[in-house]
């Protein structure tokens, strides 16, 4: 069996700040908030948090755009109240895992302040900076926001990257200097008793801008291996989570190989990829295929094997609610959020949970103004610029806009959902009425519990773990399943992804030994169907 480690038999939840609990009814979520939710989070058993980032922002992109990473924004509270959350989580066997954005600064970030008052400052280094003429950029590199990549500095007559908002800088890791001030920063972090980090766009920071290489540097892996062991090899059992667009099995060898080397795991994003038309990015929609879902899954959990960590999620804050993505918000949300829940945690990897997937949260519709994010205003603009009819731009939002997953978290029904005592940043989904954490955790049958039972049986077998997958009915076309091997220990889990009833001739893998460890039907089971998004989970003893 591979190296035990406590990073892979934990599972870890990820809370938006922004939108998780407000302590003080400014609308806003905040650290005070969190530490007044972590019983909740306790109780459901997740061993740590991910949290997106707290460090002071303008929050252009919503504190993804950092201007001190040594200080909280006052809006999420103060260094002490950090402190307060590291210490009264860890009394919960709960560790904190931070959000690192490295790959670029806040415009107001006091590196970028000095970087643009003047090409000898020894700051301006800091920056990716290229010659130009007003109006030329030195190459048609794109913004993932939209727009180009350069923006002119008429004082300085050059053009910085930045391959996010014009607000986010990127840093060039060429420059020994910021690498060196970020680990500083970072073991700074690591001696305040963080339990990790996740790494935003880790990918990036290898880039080659002159020849438009962005993702997958040339020396991308040669600063991620400095970087760790400058930082996380010094500290205690950290787990380290890179974001990492671009990975392939092979690549995410080498960014979580088991010698510690670099990270522990990857998020690797192919399976999010799939509702997309081939080339054309995010918004523009196609259906999912079972079967490529399958495949994608599949090949991440044999290939990986031994050799690195994967990480399983469906959700973030940056994408839709899967249960309204890949599941069925309607008649069968109940049925289909556990489903997928059961789905991802009986697989190989850590599972991460983010906030609101344990109710079933689900996707909105908004009117345009009610939106809040950058990117998906930029692409309303955009789009409707072009002269795209407005229900279309509408619907792919609706779809896919990252506000799906930044509304409030639904705790009760009361005013703002339990949120917040004032009125929220962005608007509260409406179902809030009916979707909430009151009626959950009174419910033995809701989804909460459900994701309860999932961390717990994660304890309680090995198997789960550590086990070897195998895709079972791999040409099944409306079943997802699989088992997982461990000595004499097998688990399958069988999933049905069609609103309908689906035959399956379960008998040809069920053995006599055959124990129902968990499913999303209380009644009798048939033998040999699954009902509309059906999911059970089996232990077995072979001998
Ligand atoms: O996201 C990386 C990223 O590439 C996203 O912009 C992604 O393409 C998009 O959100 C898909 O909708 C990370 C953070 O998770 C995101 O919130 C930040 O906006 C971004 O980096 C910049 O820091
Ligand atoms: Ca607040």
């Amino acid at each position: 069996m591979e190296q035990q480690e406590w990073w892979k038999e934990t599972v870890v939840y990820q809370i938006y700040p922004r939108s998780f609990q407000d302590s003080n009814g400014d609308g806003i979520g905040d650290l005070r908030g969190i530490i007044s939710r972590l019983d909740y989070l306790q109780h459901l058993g997740i061993g740590a948090i991910w949290l997106s980032p707290v460090c002071k922002s303008p929050q252009d992109d919503y504190g993804y755009d950092i201007s001190d990473y040594q200080d909280i924004d006052p809006m999420f509270g103060s260094l002490e109240d950090m402190e307060a959350l590291i210490h009264e989580a860890g009394k919960r066997d709960i560790r904190i895992i931070m959000d690192l954005v490295l790959n670029h600064t806040s415009d107001e970030h006091p590196w970028f302040q000095e970087a643009k008052k003047g090409k000898d400052n020894p700051y301006h280094d800091y920056y990716v900076w290229r010659d130009g003429i007003e109006g030329t950029p030195p190459n048609d590199l794109t913004s993932t926001f939209g727009g180009s990549a350069w923006e002119w500095v008429p004082e300085i007559g050059q053009y910085y990257l930045h391959l996010f908002s014009v607000k986010q800088p990127d840093l060039n890791w060429a420059n020994p200097k910021v690498r060196q001030d970020i680990y500083s920063m970072i073991n700074w972090w690591i001696e305040k008793g963080v339990g990790g980090f996740r790494l935003d766009v880790i990918d990036l920071i290898g880039k080659e801008a002159d020849f438009k290489i962005t993702g997958n540097g040339p020396l991308l892996h040669e600063y991620i291996r400095e970087l760790s062991k400058e930082t996380f090899q010094k500290g205690k059992e950290l787990l380290t989570v890179g974001e990492t667009w671009g990975a392939t099995p092979e690549i995410a060898k080498l960014y979580s190989n088991p010698d510690g080397s670099e990270f522990s795991m990857v998020f690797q994003f192919e399976h999010i990829g799939l509702d997309e038309q081939e080339g054309r990015g995010k918004w523009d929609l196609k259906p999912l295929d079972l079967m490529e879902l399958k495949d994608v899954l599949s090949k991440w959990q044999t290939e990986l094997k031994g050799e690195a960590w994967n990480s399983l999620f469906w959700n973030n804050h940056d994408l839709p609610r899967i249960v309204s993505r890949w599941g069925n918000d309607g008649e069968f949300r109940v049925e289909s959020a556990k489903m997928l829940a059961t789905l991802l945690h009986g697989m190989r990897g850590t599972p991460y949970i983010y906030q609101g997937e344990e109710l079933g949260m689900t996707n909105v519709q908004y009117e345009i103004k009610e939106y809040r994010d950058i990117e998906l205003l930029r692409f309303y603009k955009e789009r409707m610029e072009k002269g795209y009819p407005e229900h279309e731009v509408m619907e792919s939002i609706y779809a896919k806009g990252r506000d799906n997953a930044r509304t409030p978290m639904q705790w009760d029904d009361s005013h703002q959902a339990g949120f917040t005592t004032g009125e929220a940043w962005i608007k509260v989904n409406p179902n809030y009425t009916e979707i909430h954490d009151a009626e959950n955790v009174q419910n033995p049958d809701s989804i909460f519990h459900y994701y309860r039972q999932l961390i717990q049986l994660r304890k309680d077998h090995e198997v789960i773990v550590y086990g070897d997958y195998e895709l079972i009915f791999p040409e099944h076309p409306d079943v997802f399943a699989y088992t997982r091997t461990l000595h004499e220990n097998q688990i399958m889990v069988v999933c049905n992804f069609r609103g309908e009833t689906v035959q399956l001739p379960l008998q040809e893998h069920l053995s006599s030994s055959a124990k129902l460890l968990l499913a999303n039907y209380t009644d009798m089971l048939p033998d040999n169907e699954l009902r509309a998004y059906e999911a059970r989970m089996y232990l077995m003893q072979n001998n």
